[in-house]
Parts: structure tokens; C-alpha cells; sequence
């Protein structure tokens, strides 16, 4: 099924033609309407009479947080904020937050866009759709509310949090589909079992989850905790919030090409990647107006596939995001990703799916790293001896599968603390 057919099934040559032709408007219209743009191709000496389109995009300079965050609130607007219609804002864990604006189109842009997505991995106007992501300044709340409305759907309109009253709609609103991170996910079902509820037991059928780095073994977890289908959801909010799904097949997340060209490059040289290889994805937004960007480095580490998919779509997939460079976790010259320890953690099945990692910095100046997991509320373990077994085992399947040294603590079930929204995978304790 899809919500665009003529559009998601274009064939390759016209899609490059679109690209191309959007692509050097682009470029024209961030030398007219964006001071900081004009200022960025004069800098290089970038003529917008000059450039020849896809085959010249590497001439392009990047355009990265830093720009936006010296940019702060709207140097980098292209439009009047007269045609702003709604504002979003990045929590700024990471420096100063960051503001981004929509205008009226860039909004149908984005419904446009998660309409595509949610009708590939087959949401309809019969489902009732529980949006348990917040609601706010955060673009998940908003950016799936306006989508499943335009899809002509129920919406429940729950944001994050209040997690029994979650379960609660659940069950009396009969919600198919649920949207939230997929931390969120596995926090919810936990307090569903506390409260007598299976959610097999209710018409929850498919979950659309994302925000955050997560693997495939937590996809089977939730899958076989919950007796849903879960599918992965990508996006940022620069790019305009939750954009991206994977369709059926669930071999990568379609990136709808006539508005947004990717890229991956070498996080560190800049250098362009072929298809297949990993690294940073990069993306040039083809329609946004308020906020064009041009080759924005998300900072999210993955590769490209760009055959066609069995579902028919000719758009490129990017698979699963690794993590974010700036996630990236450098422990005595070992480069390690939160995501693949999970994926190590998550194939113990005497282990919980809550887990942090905590980093110390020892007094001989050496990194460590610790990770503390739950133990699994269905292990049949108590004997300390046995605990301390598993900590080796763990130690072993962590040396052995990512050559990274750590130590492990298991920990009762319940004791970590849970995610509402994003979840807070390290503690970095180190003195820098
Ligand atoms: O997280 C938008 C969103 C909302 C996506 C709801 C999906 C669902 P930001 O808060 O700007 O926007 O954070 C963007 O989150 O650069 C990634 O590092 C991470 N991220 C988002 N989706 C995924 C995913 C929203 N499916 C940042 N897998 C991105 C891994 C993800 N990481």
C-alpha cells in the first residue's frame, strides 16, 4: 500500500532528474534568501550561475550544528518570521539548544513525508494510533500527531509519561499502533505486567519506535514481550522531526529522495562514501524554506542501500543508525557505540534490556568503563556465585565480539532508572 504511489515508485532517472533540478534551485535560493548561505559560497567562491547540480554537490560546503547553534535563534531563516507557522527546539544537552522554523509548506512537507512512512509499514485511516512521544518543543508528539490525522486515523494524543494511564487508553480506547521511543516501549510493558495486563491481550498490533539508537536484539525483545511488530523511525529535528520508516520488508529506512539527498561520508576527512560503506549520513534538504540546509551532518553514523526494496519504493534506505559520533565511546583506543553493546547485552537472555554505561577516568589516568544491566525479571538466579559467573560470561562476550574492556555489574531488575523520552545511555564521569 501506498500513500503516494506515483512519487514513491518513480524510477531511478526521473528521481536523479528531480533531485538535480531541485538541487540547483536550492543553491539559488539559499544565495538569495540566506545571509548565511551567500556569506558560506562566497567564502569558497561558489557561484550559483556555476553550479551544474547533483554532479557539483560535493563543491558544496557542509553546513553543521555549530553553524546553527552561532546562528542562534534565526540567523540561518530564509524566510520573513512572518512565514514562520510553528518553532521546535532541541533540548541542548550538548551546548546551546538549537531553534528551528517551519513554514506552512515545509509543514505539509513533513505530514507528506511520515504519511509515506506510516502507510508503508501499514498504518490506515482504521487504526488508532497512541502518540506516546512528547508532545512540545520535542518534534515527536507534534510530528506524528499532524501525519496520523492527515492519514485520516484516530489519533490519542497521550505524549510521554503517566505510564499507567498509558496502558490504561490502551486497553479501553483499543489502540493498534503506538509511537514512542523504544526505551519508552520496554518501560511501558513492564509496567503493564505490574499491572496485570498482557499486551497480547489488547489490540496493539504494531509499534513505531525511534529517537534514539536501539538494535535489532531489542526489536525482538519488545516483539516477543509484547506480541507487536515493531518498526524503526528516523529523523531530527533540523531535517523537520520524525520523517523516515522502514516499510514491511523492514530492510532499511526509506529516505524520500525528492525532498531530501543523502550522502555518507568520513566522519573524520569529509570525504564521500560509497554505497555500503559506513559512515555519517549527510542530507540536503530539496523543499524545506524556512531552514534549507545544505549537506547537514546529522552526526549519525550508518550506510546507504539504494537497489530497490521488495516493497516496490525506488527511494534510498540507510539502515539502522549505529550512534551519533559525538556517542561514540573511545576507551583505551577501542571506538565502541552504545547501540553495540546492547546488541552484545541483548543476546544474554538471563539479562534485563536496562542497562548504562558509566566511565571512569582511574587515578594512573587510564579509562574505564563499566556497565551496569539488569538481570532479567525471568532469569532463575540468586546465587551470588552464579551473578558473578554471568559478569565474567558477559566480560568475555564483550572482549570477545567489540575487544572492548569493561567491567560488568548486574543489578536487580527494576533498579536502573527508566526513559520516557530519550533514553540516557552513558555516564561519563571522566575529568576531562
Ligand atoms: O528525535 C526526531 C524524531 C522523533 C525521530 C520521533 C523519530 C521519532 P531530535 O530530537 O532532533 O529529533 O534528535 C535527532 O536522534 O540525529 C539521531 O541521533 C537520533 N535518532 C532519531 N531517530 C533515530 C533512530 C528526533 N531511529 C537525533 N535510530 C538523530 C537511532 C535516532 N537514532
Amino acid at each position: 500500500m501506498y500513500w503516494n504511489p506515483s512519487v514513491e515508485r518513480m524510477n531511478q532517472k526521473d528521481l536523479v532528474d528531480l533531485q538535480n533540478r531541485k538541487l540547483k534551485a536550492l543553491v539559488f535560493y539559499a544565495y538569495e534568501y540566506s545571509p548565511f548561505y551567500r556569506r558560506k559560497f562566497k567564502e569558497i567562491g561558489l557561484n550559483p550561475w556555476d553550479f551544474n547540480g547533483l554532479k557539483d554537490l560535493h563543491k558544496l560546503p557542509f553546513t553543521s550544528k555549530r553553524d546553527l547553534r552561532e546562528n542562534y535563534p534565526f540567523g540561518m531563516f530564509a524566510v520573513p518570521l512572518s512565514q514562520i507557522v510553528r518553532f521546535h527546539a532541541s533540548s541542548g544537552t550538548t551546548g546551546k539548544p538549537t531553534v528551528v522554523g517551519y513554514t506552512k509548506n515545509d509543514i505539509d512537507v513533513w505530514v507528506e513525508c511520515l504519511c509515506r512512512g506510516l502507510t508503508s509499514c501499514g498504518v490506515t485511516s482504521e487504526d488508532i494510533v497512541q502518540i506516546a512521544y512528547g508532545y512540545g518543543l520535542f518534534t515527536g508528539g507534534l510530528g506524528f500527531h499532524y501525519a496520523v490525522e492527515r492519514l485520516g486515523a484516530s489519533v490519542i494524543p497521550a505524549s510521554a509519561g503517566n505510564t499507567r494511564r498509558q496502558i490504561e487508553l490502551m486497553k479501553d480506547l483499543h489502540t493498534t499502533v503506538i509511537c514512542c521511543t523504544p526505551s519508552y516501549m520496554l518501560y511501558m510493558s513492564e509496567v503493564a505486567r505490574e499491572m496485570g495486563v498482557d499486551i497480547r491481550d489488547t489490540k496493539l498490533r504494531m509499534g513505531i519506535f525511534g529517537a534514539e539508537p536501539w538494535s535489532e536484539e531489542t526489536r525482538r525483545r519488545i516483539e516477543d514481550k509484547t506480541g507487536i511488530t515493531a518498526y524503526d523511525v528516523y529523523g531530527t529535528s533540523e531535517l523537520g522531526g520524525p520523517l523516515f520508516t522502514e516499510c514491511v520488508e523492514r530492510n532499511g529506512i526509506h529516505i524520500w529522495a525528492d525532498h531530501y539527498l543523502i550522502e555518507i561520508v568520513d566522519p573524520e576527512t569529509g570525504e564521500v562514501l560509497s554505497e555500503g560503506e559506513k559512515g555519517e549520513l549527510v542530507v540536503t534538504t530539496l523543499s524545506k524554506e524556512a531552514l534549507p540546509l545544505i549537506r547537514w551532518r546529522t552526526g549519525d553514523i550508518t550506510y546507504m542501500e539504494s537497489d530497490k526494496c521488495a516493497c516496490g519504493r525506488t527511494h534510498p534506505r540507510i539502515m539502522r543508525i549505529l550512534g551519533r559520533t559525538d556517542d561514540m565511546i573511545i576507551v583505551r583506543g577501542v571506538n565502541v557505540f552504545p547501540s553495540q553493546i546492547e546488541h552484545v547485552l541483548m543476546q544474554v537472555p538471563e539479562l534485563g534490556e536496562h542497562y548504562v554505561i558509566i566511565l571512569d577516568r582511574k587515578p594512573d589516568g587510564l579509562d574505564e568503563m563499566t556497565i551496569q544491566v539488569e538481570l532479567s525479571d525471568r532469569a532463575k538466579i540468586d546465587r551470588t556465585t552464579d551473578i558473578l559467573e554471568l559478569e565474567r560470561r558477559v566480560e568475555e562476550l564483550l572482549k570477545e565480539y567489540l575487544n572492548v574492556r569493561a567491567k560488568v555489574e548486574i543489578v536487580n531488575p527494576g533498579t536502573l532508572q527508566r526513559f520516557e523520552g530519550k533514553a540516557k545511555r552513558i555516564v561519563d564521569r571522566r575529568k576531562i
